[in-house]
Order: structure tokens, then C-alpha cells, then sequence
């Protein structure tokens, strides 16, 4: 017999559900994980969950206090494990965890683990872009380039504080960098490589680095992207808006591009081979206090603006660990490959800082997972034994849709914990991914998170109950979720709604950058005494939870977050282009498509030029993933009479729904509708 929590987080309801009576919804197909892994599982069954669970929101202080004397303080916090105000009636919003305790995370990845005799352990795979090409560090020889290249920032006068841009592929030098930057307290802003000069230009402007680290180039399947060109072009930008770095620091990628082809600006540009292998390989730490800032990451919200979410050190340290450790039930013989680029959050907690700080091997690959042919995660898969594999249900669908001989003709024998991020994953790619690629053996962790959170909110913990195929499950320790109505009143039970979380957890972003009223504004003034996640969600009899994805103007492409009006930004700021209107459009491998409604200037034709035009605009704004999949000519936009686009009927309209346009009498001029739906095919 067993209990579940149904409301989360809700300890009365803690003993609604009796495993044992069998989970209430016979609806959904239920998945147990097996003995023999349960009962190896670090939480073995739904009793110590709950048991851990309780503890977890009952104090929160006990328990996150207990978890962070596993790593090391250089001195202990103060008086209050944390202190919050998650309520803007009462004040400003506050989030401080182990306040006034001093640490670094760089030194728990490393060092920590290197006294505890782990040094000849593999830290980092890597491997390559091509098959064959690969390489290996183990903890201390990660430790030995991780403080080079430290030195090298001290040595240029990076302190602690400044901030540093990171624009780097998936190469081994990505964790270095982001290592070296906290282990001498700098902030890193890593920006995904497949972002626009523009954009990294915009980045700058916010963060203004005092270095930017960047290489020449990368092969990315069989396409060559000179990556250098892109970051002279936002350097140029930045000058331009009074923004210098004191250097450009470039790793020569020479597989991809030699020296000779990189342009150069003397005095501002430096290869890293040429300086940073001088300096000597041990660097001491820079003690920081537990809030005081880890990193920036931009990530798009319902304005054009990106949101520099700030996390900082202490209680982002404790989170990201404790939650790899649980929810990929980690053991110290594990080697663990999660597909995601450090761009994203993803990459920050589970390719970096989670698995380093549990001493873990982690297989880190450059290239695309399908390349050379759709079997080659497999391949990596059999090659390095891996044991955790995590990846995003866009992933899993493209490669279901290429057929499962490229996965059968794999071995995958040593895979044991299968994860997915990124968007709600569809119950048949659920399966798929659980019957060929896990052989029915593998539980398969669903976690549902955010840059926002840090880590894992919703995930299932593989040994401690049945999975449903499609749903994230249950709250991880100390998350409280809950569901609230249009009033932001709080739903028990079985129910749909908006997905709050009520309390803090160490791992929550403490601000927006330069901007803590737009921080207050879209997250915690919605549904006042709650964070507002922006997603929508559904809770069943059992209590699990089930995403139903974003509720606002953010649109989730191939597990890549998108602002609505970021694309029409860029659409608009094309010269033919007088009004733009951008939904997002069921899409089978993406999740969700970009479609945009088009308004040209006066007198300008349509054409298969200016489409292909508008696209490149906003691949040249944002970048190539944020590319529309659809431009659809639009003479006018539904509008209301007070001028507000009425989005409902555009996704109608896109997803062909046209009988459920609902009312149109309140538009300024209905006719628009019905020219629209004549262009749908033009
Ligand atoms: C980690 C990450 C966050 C948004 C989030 C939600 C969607 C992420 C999900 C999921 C359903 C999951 N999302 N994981 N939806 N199930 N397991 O992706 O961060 O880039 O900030 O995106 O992604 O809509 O709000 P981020």
C-alpha cells in the first residue's frame, strides 16, 4: 500500500490515492518500472517519496540544509537557510537561499570531486561532428584547462562579477569556459550558436562582457557556419551602440576553418591556443557568497525584448545536483549523454553543472543527432555504454519517422534511464521511445522545467512509481505546484488550469536582469502569491500532471522557445512588410510550427522571392531556428475595434479549424476573415 500525492504539494491530500487500490485512471496504459531496477533505485518506492516528499515542503530548510552539507562551504550560511517573498501584495519579490554561505560550484565540480579520488575519471567524452573524431578529459585534466583558461580572464581583467559571452558549438571548450568563469566568480552568458549577429548583438548591449569566447567556425552535419563573421558582425553592432569587449577570445575549430580564412580584428581578436596553454594549470578559487550571480541566460517572453533570467550560485548548485541525481536515479557508474547544447538551460544544469557536480561522465557531442545517417545515436549510444540518455520528444519523433531498423541495428544494452525535455511528448512517441529505442526496459523521466527553474519541477523519480506514456508525473522534493483558474483561484483535484508554484526551491531565477519589475510583472503579478510558469496543465485522479504547453505568446519549436512577437519584429522590420501576425501551428516532428500572417505596404505584389525574403529576415534577426514554416498573405488582420489582433482566429485559421472561429462580429471588419481563408493556399 502506498500513498500519491493528488494535489501536489497539498500535504492533506497527500493520502487521497492508495496504490495498491490500483491508480484511479484505468484510461491511461500505467508503467512500472521493474523489480530489479526499483529496487536498486535511490527512491525505491512511492512510500519513501512520499515520505521524502513530505519532509521536502513540511521544512524545507531541514531538508535542502541536510542535501547542501554534502558539498563543500568554504563558511557555512547564516541564520536563515532561505528567505522569500513570493508575494507582491506584501512587497517586493525576494528569493534568497544559504544567504551569506560561501562556495563555489566550479570548485564542487572539480576539486571536490578530485580529493574525493575521482581525478582519473572520465569527466567529459566528446565526440565529434564526423564519426572517428573524438576526444576525452578526465576530472583533472578538466581541471588543469578549466584553470588556464581562468588565469587567462584574471590575466585580461575579468573579476568577479563581470560578465563574459560565451557563443561557442558544442565543443569540449563550452563547459571550459563556463567552468573558468565561475570558478573566478565571473558571470557567463552562454548564447546558442545558432543565434543571428543581431541577436548576439542585443546580448551584448544587455550584459555588456568584458570578453567575448567565441571559435572560427563548426561543421554542423555537412555545413560549414563560419561563426567568427557572425560574432565581428555583432561586435560591429555593439561598437556602433558605444558597447566594446576588451577581447575576442577564438578557439580555432581548425576541422572546420583554418586561421588564414577567419577575418581578424588585430588589437581585439586572439586565438586561445596562443595564449590561454601558457598560463600555469592551477588557479585558485574566487570564494563567492551562495546569491551572489552564476550566470545570465536570455530566453524569449511575450515581448520582442529577450529576459536575461539571473540565477545565482548557492541554492542553483544544490538544485541542479539533487535533481540529476534523483530524477535520472544516478549511480557513479553511470555515463550519461544528454543531447542538448549548453545554449539552453538544458545544457547549463544537465550537461554541465548537475552531472560535474555529482562526479559523473558525460558524453558531450558536437554534431547533428542524425548525421551522417539517422542511426548515429545509437552509435554514440553503443560506443561510450551509455547508461542515461536524455533528449527532447522532437528528437524522438524524427527519428521514429526514419524507421526503427536505424535504432535495431544497435546493441543500446547498456541504456538504463531514458529522459525527455522540452515540450510535452505525445503518447506514441512516448511509447515508441520506451518499446525500441528502451527495449521496454528503460523508465523514461519526463521532466517538466524551465531556464526559469533551474531544474527539474515535475519529473517522474524512475524506481518509485508507474509512469503514464505522455505525462511528467509528480513534483520533485520541495516543488509545490498547483493549478489555478482564470481568478487564480486555487484547484483541487482532478482539474485543468494554469500551472503555478506555490514557495520557492533553491533553484529558482532571483531576477531578470536590469529589470526586477518586468521579472514581478510576468511571473508573480498574474496569479498574486504564486510563480506563474506560463504553461498550462492538467492533473488526473492520481495526481499526476499533464503539460499542455505554453498559455501565453511563446511558442515551443523543436523544444526551443520562441517569442510570437521577437519573429514579427523581425517580419516587420523587412521593407515590404507594413504588418505582421505570428501563431504557432501544430507541427508533427517540431511540436509546433511558426506561422505568420503577412501584410505587405501598399501596392507591393506577393511573390515566391519576398516570401523566401521575409524568411531571411528573421533567420538574419533571430536566427535560423526561429525561420517561419509558413508566411501566409494577409490584406488585413482581424482586428478589434480598439486595433488588438485577435490571435484566436489566426490559429483557427492556421490550423484549418474554420469552423471553430467562434465570434467574429466584434472585429472592426469581418470581411478580413474570408480573404484570409481564400489566401491559405497561395
Ligand atoms: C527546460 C526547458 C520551458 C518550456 C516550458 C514548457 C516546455 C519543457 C517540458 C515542457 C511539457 C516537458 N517544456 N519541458 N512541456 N513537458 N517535459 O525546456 O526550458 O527552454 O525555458 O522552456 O518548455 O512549455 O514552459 P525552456
Amino acid at each position: 500500500m502506498a500513498t500519491f500525492p493528488s494535489g501536489a504539494g497539498n500535504i492533506s491530500q497527500l493520502n487521497a490515492v492508495i496504490l495498491g487500490d490500483a491508480l484511479a485512471s484505468e484510461e491511461f496504459d500505467l508503467i512500472f518500472p521493474s523489480h530489479e531496477f526499483s529496487s536498486q533505485a535511490l527512491v525505491s518506492s512511492p512510500q519513501k517519496y512520499l515520505e521524502m516528499y513530505k519532509r521536502s515542503v513540511e521544512d524545507p530548510a531541514g531538508f535542502w540544509s541536510d542535501i547542501a552539507c554534502e558539498f563543500y562551504w568554504k563558511e557555512k550560511w547564516g541564520h536563515k537557510v532561505f528567505d522569500e517573498n513570493l508575494d507582491v501584495r506584501k512587497g517586493p519579490i525576494k528569493i534568497q537561499w544559504f544567504k551569506g554561505g560561501v562556495t563555489n560550484i566550479c570548485y564542487n565540480c572539480l576539486d571536490r570531486n578530485i580529493e574525493s579520488g575521482n581525478g582519473d575519471k572520465v569527466a567529459i567524452y566528446w565526440e565529434g561532428n564526423e564519426p572517428g573524431v573524438d576526444g576525452v578529459l578526465t576530472y583533472n585534466q578538466l581541471l588543469q584547462k578549466v584553470c588556464q583558461l581562468a588565469n587567462y580572464l584574471k590575466d585580461n581583467g575579468v573579476e568577479k562579477g563581470n560578465a563574459v559571452l560565451i557563443y561557442l558549438p558544442m565543443l569540449m571548450e563550452l563547459p571550459i569556459a563556463m567552468l573558468a568563469c565561475a570558478r573566478i566568480g565571473a558571470v557567463h552568458s552562454v548564447v546558442f550558436a545558432g543565434f543571428s549577429a543581431e541577436s548576439v548583438a542585443q546580448r551584448i548591449i544587455d550584459c555588456r562582457p568584458k570578453i567575448v569566447i567565441t571559435c572560427n567556425a563548426v561543421t554542423r552535419g555537412s555545413k560549414i557556419i563560419n561563426l567568427k563573421d557572425i560574432v565581428n558582425a555583432a561586435l560591429d553592432e555593439a561598437s556602433h551602440n558605444g558597447i566594446t569587449v576588451d577581447a575576442c577570445l577564438t578557439f580555432e575549430n581548425e576541422s572546420a576553418m583554418t586561421r588564414k580564412d577567419t577575418k581578424w580584428q588585430v588589437g581585439r581578436d586572439v586565438w586561445w591556443q596562443d595564449v590561454v596553454p601558457k598560463y600555469p594549470q592551477v588557479c585558485d578559487v574566487v570564494w563567492v557568497d551562495a546569491e551572489d550571480p552564476l550566470f545570465l541566460l536570455y530566453t524569449s517572453g511575450s515581448t520582442g525584448k529577450p529576459k536575461g533570467v539571473l540565477h545565482t550560485t548557492g541554492g542553483y548548485m544544490i538544485y541542479s545536483a539533487t535533481t540529476f541525481k534523483y530524477a535520472f536515479d544516478y549511480k557513479q557508474s553511470d555515463i550519461y549523454w544528454c543531447t542538448a547544447d549548453c545554449g539552453w538551460i538544458t545544457g547549463h544544469s544537465y550537461v554541465t553543472y548537475g552531472p560535474l557536480l555529482n562526479g559523473a561522465t558525460v558524453v558531450v557531442y558536437e554534431g547533428a543527432p542524425n548525421y551522417p545517417d539517422p542511426g548515429r545515436s545509437w552509435a554514440i549510444v553503443d560506443k561510450y555504454k551509455v547508461t542515461l540518455f536524455y533528449t527532447a520528444p522532437t528528437l524522438v519523433r524524427s527519428l521514429m519517422r526514419d524507421g526503427d531498423e536505424h535504432v535495431t541495428r544497435y546493441s543500446r544494452k547498456s541504456l538504463r534511464v531514458l529522459g525527455s525535455v522540452g515540450e510535452p511528448i505525445n503518447p506514441s512517441a512516448w511509447r515508441w521511445y520506451f518499446n525500441v529505442v528502451g527495449d521496454s526496459r528503460c523508465p523514461i523521466s519526463d521532466t517538466w522545467w524551465q531556464t526559469e527553474t533551474g531544474g527539474f519541477m515535475i519529473t517522474p523519480l524512475p524506481g518509485a512509481w508507474p509512469q503514464k506514456p505522455g505525462s511528467a508525473t509528480l513534483p520533485f522534493f520541495g516543488v509545490q505546484p498547483v493549478i489555478v483558474d482564470e481568478k487564480g483561484i486555487e484547484i483541487e483535484g482532478e482539474c485543468s488550469g494554469y500551472l503555478c508554484i506555490k514557495g520557492s526551491w533553491p533553484g529558482a531565477f532571483r531576477t531578470l536582469y536590469g529589470d526586477h519589475d518586468r521579472y514581478e510583472t510576468t511571473y508573480f503579478k498574474p496569479f498574486p502569491g504564486y510563480y506563474f510558469s506560463g504553461d498550462g496543465c492538467s492533473r488526473d485522479k492520481d495526481g499526476y500532471h499533464w503539460l499542455t504547453g505554453r498559455v501565453d505568446d511563446v511558442i515551443n519549436v523543436s523544444g526551443h522557445r520562441i517569442g510570437t512577437a521577437e519573429v514579427e519584429s523581425a517580419l516587420v522590420s523587412h521593407p515590404q512588410c507594413a504588418e505582421a501576425a505570428v501563431v504557432g501551428v501544430e507541427h508533427e516532428v517540431k511540436g509546433q510550427g511558426i506561422y505568420a500572417f503577412v501584410t505587405l505596404i501598399d501596392g507591393v505584389p506577393y511573390s515566391e522571392e519576398l516570401r523566401k525574403s521575409l524568411i531571411l529576415a528573421v533567420r538574419k534577426q533571430i536566427g535560423a531556428f526561429a525561420a517561419p514554416d509558413k508566411i501566409h498573405w494577409a490584406p488585413g488582420l482581424p482586428k478589434t475595434r480598439s486595433g488588438k489582433i485577435m490571435r484566436r482566429i489566426l490559429r483557427k485559421i492556421a490550423s484549418k479549424q474554420l469552423d471553430e472561429l467562434g465570434d467574429t462580429s466584434t472585429l472592426a471588419d469581418p470581411c478580413v476573415v474570408d480573404q484570409l481563408i481564400a489566401l491559405a493556399d497561395c
